[in-house]
């Protein structure tokens, strides 16, 4: 009898044990099935740091103290990161013939490298939330915390993390200015809008930052901190660079980040991307674009762009997406 009661005792814990080293089974399996990276931590708290000081100094309008201060912040980031930082004054016109100085700023990492990428985005805000819901907002500067600030803040932590571990591909990090101070909605009757947007980017295709200035592809970051963003193949990368941007989402799909990197086809976007492509180096566009807000996310040139409006998941999943191509894909 005693014994028995032993026995009984014993039997709970003889199958706990049985389902344990069958759950741990079953979890050794499923790892040996998942995909597992090398590439280093994309740190998406510190990119959100790096985009809330740019917005902290306010809207980077054309020929504004706070684009002048931000820019000297931006060149000071990536410096402390060790990059040799080059910068391209411009003088530019706006669409009503007003002119403006504009500013590249290119961060060269590993410049020995024997092939390199450059990655791009633009760090201007729009001086007109010609979207905003309230028509009284429509000529008020937005601050751009994803329309400006998200692409260059994911740019900066994959500068800190250079810093720790410098990648075999050499990396230029480049921040395009006056992109987004094209033609606003109530001038259009007055004023054509073509050729008025990404006025950095087509500058900088004219004349390279380095005499012959060769990349073997380029990556474009465009508003990649909104919530619920999704980013579909844009239809002029798929046209120029079909290549790069299936690398780029294929690697995002990989890693996990299938709900972001969609292979759907979207529309025609007029981006920074098609003057780098236009002079020969095969550019993407990671771009978010919302299909039930008539192309892009809702807070798109309102006020509402601001940093109570950024989703840290969507920076991760950028972030890391670029990581898998630059320590993975290119290693
Ligand atoms: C146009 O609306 C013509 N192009 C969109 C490019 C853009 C503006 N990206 C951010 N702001
Ligand atoms: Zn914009």
């Amino acid at each position: 009898m005693r014994r028995f009661f032993i026995y009984m005792a014993a039997l709970p814990v003889l199958l706990f044990m049985a389902a344990c080293s069958n759950c741990s089974d079953k979890k050794t399996q499923v790892q040996q099935e998942e995909y597992v990276s090398t590439a280093p931590v994309f740190n998406s708290d510190s990119a959100f740091l790096f985009l809330k000081e740019q917005c902290t100094f306010g809207p980077r309008t054309m020929n504004s103290e706070a684009h002048d201060k931000c820019g000297d912040y931006i060149a000071a980031k990536f410096r402390q990161y060790g990059a040799n930082v080059y910068e391209q004054m411009a003088d530019l016109k706006l669409y009503d013939g007003t002119p403006v100085k504009g500013r590249n700023i290119i961060a060269a990492f590993n410049e020995q490298a024997p092939r390199r990428i450059m990655i791009c985005a633009h760090w201007d805000s729009r001086p007109w939330a010609d979207h905003d819901e309230d028509p009284a907002n429509h000529k008020t500067a937005i601050d751009g915390a994803n329309d400006g600030a998200s692409g260059v803040a994911v740019m900066m932590e994959l500068a800190r993390q250079f810093a720790m571990k410098m990648p075999a591909v050499g990396v230029d990090l480049i921040c395009f200015d006056a992109e987004d101070c094209g033609t606003p909605e109530w001038a259009r009757d007055e004023h054509d809008s073509e050729h008025t947007w990404c006025l950095g980017s087509q500058y900088w295709a004219g004349k390279h930052h380095v005499d012959g200035y060769v990349a073997e592809y380029g990556i474009l970051l465009d508003m990649v901190g909104g919530p619920n963003s999704v980013f579909y193949k844009e239809s002029y990368s798929m046209q120029m660079a079909p290549r790069i941007t299936d690398k780029v989402w294929a690697a995002g799909q990989k890693i996990g980040y299938g709900n972001y990197f969609k292979s759907e086809a979207t529309g025609y976007v007029t981006d920074d991307h098609v003057a780098v492509n236009q002079c020969g180096i095969p550019c993407t566009d990671i771009i978010a674009s919302d299909k039930n807000n008539s192309g892009f996310c809702q807070t798109w040139h309102t006020t509402a762009d601001n940093v109570n409006n950024i989703d840290v998941n969507v920076l991760k999943a950028v972030g890391q997406t670029l990581m898998e191509v630059i320590y993975v894909v290119e290693a």
